[in-house]
């Protein structure tokens, strides 16, 4: 059965120049792309999209990375697309050892740029692709 999660390649990924690898490595999965935009994210939006995070220490600077510089927010579709794209990006922080090989660990070193976001459930999917497309 095909799923759908809301990727985002963050604004580090962006500048850095690996929105193209990303996109890549989505697609060298099998996974396919039912959506894809580059957009500045508006603060409201963001706090939005990182709701489960508001009473965490860091939220404030995460708003400000995530709002600080375009971020191309993709959908993408495939089997176990939420599962298979998570695997891609790999762990939260990029250099535990369980992320070589991965999105993460192949080009991040720090958690708060990790250079992707990927759903976590069907029901995370399902409310951040509402918030960023809302047409689709
Ligand atoms: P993930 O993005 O792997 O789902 P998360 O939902 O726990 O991770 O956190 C959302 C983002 O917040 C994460 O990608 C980077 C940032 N973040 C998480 N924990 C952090 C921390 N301890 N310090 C700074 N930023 C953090
Ligand atoms: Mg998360």
């Amino acid at each position: 059965m095909s799923e759908r999660t809301l990727v985002l390649v963050k604004p580090d990924g962006v500048s850095r120049g690996l929105v193209g690898e990303v996109i890549s490595r989505i697609e060298r999965k099998g996974l396919s792309l039912a959506a894809l935009e580059l957009r500045t994210v508006e603060r409201s939006v963001a706090e939005q999209h990182y709701a489960e995070h508001a009473e965490k220490g860091f939220f404030g600077d995460l708003l400000d990375f995530i709002t600080g510089g375009p971020v191309v927010a993709l959908v993408v579709e495939g089997p176990r697309a939420i599962s298979a794209f998570r695997q891609l990006a790999g762990g939260t922080d990029p250099v535990d050892k369980a992320t070589p090989g991965t999105i993460r660990g192949d080009f991040g070193l720090e958690v708060q740029y990790n250079l992707v976001h990927g759903s976590d459930s069907t029901d995370s999917a399902e409310r951040e692709i509402k918030i960023w497309f809302p047409n689709l």
